[in-house]
């Protein structure tokens, strides 16, 4: 069946979406188009990473090159290649961004969805030639189409996803992503120009012995976490940290493991953004088995006051967060 046909071997991702696109409520296309918007993007926000070394774009914005152009650094052209990406296609009424301040109202009143997107994260590795990624989320608007937007349709909470994914800029490129229905991942063919389905079904091993956390802010964790991290070493797990969220997040999701980022003094609420770092994250992590939370709460439920809102990270494989979660709320009880 077509279904079946769609994880052999040689489907491309707009293949697989067309199959897929009967999976969705209201199928008029137009989520299935975005998606294929944002994965042309990705594919340009792709070259540019493979020349960035070439083409200097490491550096700061604003620096002036040896011909007297005035330069962008990567983050800032994936941020113009995304918003343009998603502004062009006519399915996207607003866009929230790590790269803007302010929500970005497209004045397309007919456009249905609301995308969250941090068009380049982990940007300190950028001029180290690291693994970096895309994370995006997207929302189908509360306001009736042809009304102006409002914050209903932006302060939407991540259990209102109807789609999430990442790009994964690595050693291969790869694009993951969920409508709800499973996890599928492509990995991008250079030579052809095409992501094809090479992770299908992905599922997060339930238990893993992976921990990835920024050990060098150990002073400033709560007893909880202290402990948490310490019965980890107990039990000789390894530790990885890329400091790339989406390039840690993707490992542990494969191999099994668990990401934290919790609060510290520096930052109270964690480092990490809801709307368009943890929830897609999240979504992704739950439609493979696993689990995210704040250290109380599932992570999807939690109703955004603010655009760029931080929260606590716990995320991975099921029984590592659950473990994680009981230590954190132990020590807080004993307070
Ligand atoms: P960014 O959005 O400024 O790139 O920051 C987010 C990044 C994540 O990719 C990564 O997991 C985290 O920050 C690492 O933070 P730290 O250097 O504090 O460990
Ligand atoms: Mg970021």
């Amino acid at each position: 069946d077509q279904s079946n046909l769609a994880y052999s071997v040689g489907v491309t991702l707009d293949r697989f979406i067309k199959l897929k696109q009967s999976d969705f409520p209201f199928a008029s296309g137009e989520l299935s188009q975005l998606l294929r918007d944002i994965a042309l993007a990705a594919k340009i926000v792709n070259r540019e990473t493979n020349r960035a070394g070439l083409a200097n774009i490491g550096g700061a914005f604003g620096q002036t090159n040896i011909q007297g152009e005035e330069q962008q650094k990567l983050d800032v052209i994936a941020n113009i290649r995304f918003m343009r990406a998603l502004s062009k296609g006519g399915e996207v009424c607003a866009i929230v961004s790590e790269e803007e301040d302010a929500v970005i109202d497209l004045q397309n009143n007919s456009g249905k969805y609301v995308v969250a997107i941090d068009p380049l994260d982990g940007s300190s590795n950028i001029d180290v030639n690291i693994s970096i990624g895309t994370i995006f989320s997207i929302y189908r608007r509360k306001t009736p189409i042809g009304s102006p937007i409002t914050a209903e349709d932006i302060m939407q909470p991540g259990n209102q996803q109807v789609a999430a994914g990442y790009v994964l800029y690595g050693s291969s490129t790869m694009l993951v992503y969920t409508t709800g229905f499973g996890v599928n991942g492509f990995t991008y063919e250079n030579s052809l120009g095409e992501f094809f389905l090479s992770h299908p079904d992905i599922q997060a091993p339930k238990n893993g012995t992976i921990y990835s956390i920024n050990e060098g802010l150990e002073m400033e964790w709560s007893s909880g976490i202290k402990s948490y991290v310490f019965s980890c070493k107990e039990k000789r797990f390894q530790s990885r940290y890329i400091g790339s969220l989406v390039a840690d997040f993707h490992r542990n999701l494969l191999k099994g493991g668990i990401y934290l980022y919790p609060a510290t003094s520096k930052n109270p609420s964690g480092k990490l953004r809801l709307l368009y770092e943890a929830n897609a994250l999240a979504f992704l992590i739950e439609q493979a088995g696993g689990k995210a939370s704040d250290g109380k709460q599932r992570i999807l439920d939690i109703q955004p006051e603010s655009l760029h809102q931080r929260t606590p990270l716990f995320i991975g494989s099921q029984n590592m967060v659950d473990d994680a979660e009981q230590m954190i709320q132990c020590f807080e009880s004993e307070i």
